[in-house]
């Protein structure tokens, strides 16, 4: 093997571990059809990591038309969801599959 193709792999990989160690990450919960929090506060112009935790037994989906997001996350599941860069200002989600009690709001702040 080339030391040459080894290194730029080991290249690769830093510089792929190093970007998401710096993304910032918030976790929601889903329970009883609720998320908690409803109200995240995120940075500004930042790349930022939802973890979406369905604690329910039963589907649910995540949708924001403000953010362009929808993402169905089963019973007891969780997905990942990215967001921004975004300007400041606020972007209301919903749950799809209970949307009278199932919303939120994501604060994006300078
Ligand atoms: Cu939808």
């Amino acid at each position: 093997m080339k030391p040459t193709i080894n290194y730029a792999l080991l290249v690769l990989l830093c510089f792929c571990g190093s970007v998401n160690a710096e993304v910032p990450t918030f976790t929601i919960e889903i329970r009883e059809h609720l998320f908690y929090p409803s109200q995240l506060v995120i940075p500004a112009n930042a790349k930022v990591k939802l973890i979406v935790i369905n604690r329910d037994s039963t589907p649910e989906e995540f949708e924001s038309y403000e953010l362009n997001r929808e993402k169905i996350i089963m019973g007891g599941a969780k997905a990942i969801i990215f967001i921004g860069p975004l300007i400041p200002g606020d972007y209301p989600f919903f749950g799809e599959f209970n949307p009278k009690t199932a919303q939120g709001m994501i604060r994006v702040e300078n």
